[in-house]
């Protein structure tokens, strides 16, 4: 059974995990969190790399180490260094390096100190008082715990969207191929582009006797199977991610692509519009009575109750149906619309790849433009760009922009926002840039206020145009950090500076609602795929789904225009 992508980069993460706790060399911590997320990205197995004799070192940011490293995971299944860190610490450390008030060093104290090792005993010992009394953590660091372990649940258990891609992508792929089988669709909160999945819904229309079945549940993937019959079976991936298969006839697609799409909250509400007018609506069809009167396309289902219809990302039961009912549905951003990126980094700091082979991609991918957005000094540990270096890096970008028709490189910068609100490299630099990025990257503890003013000052700098990544959250791992984000909307539209959608699989931030409310305030944002490598360009359909969860227009979107318009709204006076 060859080990997929998304086991190789779980054990690289729980490597750097512990690690981090025991406190290792930090540039050997971040090496291994660095091929963890490369890995996760490849459009490729590195199993079948492997396979192929291919050289895993040739991959960006992978040594001579690291690369053995993989080969062992590849062809035993385990990895030695993991296994001797496990000997020393609990793995199950990892788990509190996830409680955003809690660094690895704090981790290593509490473990060191109480012998506590996974949430439970932590929050067992937070609520009888032992916590505040360690040296350094005190009442509020311990009241922060308590609070996260409550909120937990919320992202427990559920899949980034796009792992769920590369696992299921592969299963679609092969009940297409199987007989009898002529349409095979993802439906639920996948096809809704949420950007977790709970499970994933398969819908195919087929032949009754097509093997279909057979097919889905006989695969080396599959862990186990939670049930198997006819039209209807569940299974578990090894890695973890339960798939349901429903098997439908041609004529009922229509209603059950809709019903399975969801939200239920959206279902519930179209189930009642149907019942005002008389009609029953379920997954096998629209009817009157007992006469089937559609369902083949969703557009049946929509068409039986007065309504256009309405894009998957849309149907949360957020003002969807009045808004389609008053003819306002926006034409939400579509990926064709996208003509650039606007951050990405390169080998000057984080990134895997130099500046020619980034614009080289970016074209590939029909972009007029990339911004160049390196990391600023204050970074140190991703080697983080002075002055100098920079004003380098500005002159190499207009050497190689020289060369480069119908495209450009944007000089640009990811500029740190210090403890008050100051940016991290001097003014007399940022003015020479086509665009300026500016993003929190530490001091997330702030209070809501302190957070808010420090990002309004930073916003106040009048060479600033994006701010990056706006609530700092990382999926299932850190929280946003607390910040007033309608008083920043407001900030940024007086100032005529704008928001990011940062379309990293882990942090597609803003959210949806955040979307939302920009668009309300009139608001533009950039979807930047933040990309340290070439293939992160392609994440751009996440941060793109996301928008379109947000209710953005193609006129929303900053990078869905040509440089020439984008400069003339990147003017501030
Ligand atoms: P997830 O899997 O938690 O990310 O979210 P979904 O939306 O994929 O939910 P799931 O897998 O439980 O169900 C798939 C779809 O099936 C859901 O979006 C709507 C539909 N559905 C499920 N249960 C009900 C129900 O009780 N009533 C109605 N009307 N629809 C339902
Ligand atoms: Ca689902
Ligand atoms: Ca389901
Ligand atoms: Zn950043």
């Amino acid at each position: 059974m060859p080990v997929q992508n998304v086991e190789i980069a779980s054990m690289l993460t729980r490597l750097a995990d512990l690690l981090e706790i025991e406190g290792a060399n930090a540039f050997r911590v971040r090496a291994y969190r660095n091929a963890a997320q490369l890995v996760e990205g490849l459009p490729r197995s590195v199993a079948d790399m492997v396979a192929a004799g291919e050289e895993l070192s040739e991959l960006p940011g992978i040594g001579e180490a690291l690369a053995s490293k993989l080969k062992e995971i590849v062809e035993t299944g385990r990895l030695t260094a993991l296994e001797k860190e496990q000997k020393k610490l609990p793995p199950t450390l990892s788990e509190l390096l996830k409680i955003p008030s809690l660094g690895p060093k704090r981790v290593h104290q509490i473990y060191e100190t109480l012998q506590i090792s996974d949430r439970k005993e932590l929050e067992r010992a937070a609520r009888c008082g032992k916590i505040r009394a360690l040296p350094g953590f005190g009442e509020k660091t311990e009241g922060k715990v308590l609070e996260h372990l409550a909120h937990r649940g919320q992202g427990a258990g559920r899949t980034r969207l796009l792992v769920a891609e590369q696992l299921v992508e592969p299963v679609l792929d092969r009940l297409r191929a199987t007989r009898g089988v002529q349409r095979v669709v993802a439906a639920g909160s996948y096809r809704r582009r949420l950007e977790t999945v709970g499970d994933v819904d398969i819908l195919a229309i087929g032949r009754s006797g097509s093997p279909v079945m057979d097919r889905f549940v006989d695969h080396e993937d599959v862990a186990d199977v939670l049930s198997k019959g006819p039209t209807r079976s569940s299974v578990v991936l090894r890695a973890g991610l339960q798939v349901d298969l429903r098997v439908v006839p041609e004529e009922s697609y229509g209603a059950a692509l809709h019903y399975f799409t969801g939200s239920k909250a959206h279902n519930i509400a179209i189930r009642k519009r149907g019942v005002s007018a008389g009609l029953k609506i379920n997954e096998y069809g629209v009817f009157r009575g007992d006469k089937r009167v559609g369902g083949a396309t969703e557009e049946e289902v929509f068409g039986a109750v007065g309504l256009p219809y309405i894009e998957p990302e849309l149907r949360e039961n957020s003002g969807e149906m009045e808004a389609a009912e008053q003819a306002r549905l926006p034409k939400l951003v579509r990926l064709e619309n996208i003509r650039g990126d606007l951050q990405s980094h390169t080998t000057a700091t984080d990134g895997h790849f130099r500046l020619e082979a980034m614009a080289d991609a970016a074209r590939k991918r029909g972009y007029e433009y990339l911004a160049v957005t390196d990391h600023s000094q204050r970074v140190a540990m991703a080697h983080g760009l002075n002055a100098t270096r920079l004003k380098r890096q500005m002159r190499e970008i207009e050497k190689l922009n020289g060369r480069l028709r119908g495209f450009r490189l944007l000089k640009s910068i990811e500029v740190d926002i210090l403890d008050d609100g100051s940016l991290d490299l001097p003014d007399a630099v940022l003015k020479d840039l086509d665009l300026v990025v500016c993003a929190v990257h530490y001091r997330f503890n702030l209070s809501r206020e302190r957070q808010t003013e420090r990002i309004l000052r930073a916003l106040d700098n009048p060479h600033v145009h994006i701010l990056a990544h706006p609530t700092g959250r990382l999926i299932g791992e850190r929280d946003p950090y607390d910040v007033d984000m309608e008083r920043l909307l407001a900030g940024a539209r007086e100032r005529g500076c704008f928001m990011e959608i940062n379309a990293q699989p882990s942090r597609l931030d803003l959210t949806d609602v955040h979307c939302r409310l920009a668009r309300q305030q009139g608001v533009k944002l950039a979807i930047s795929t933040d990309a340290h490598g070439v293939t992160d360009l392609d994440y751009m359909r996440l941060g793109v789904g996301q928008a379109r969860r947000g209710w953005l227009e193609s006129g929303d979107i900053l990078n869905t225009r040509t440089w020439k318009d984008l400069r003339k709204l990147l003017k501030r006076d």
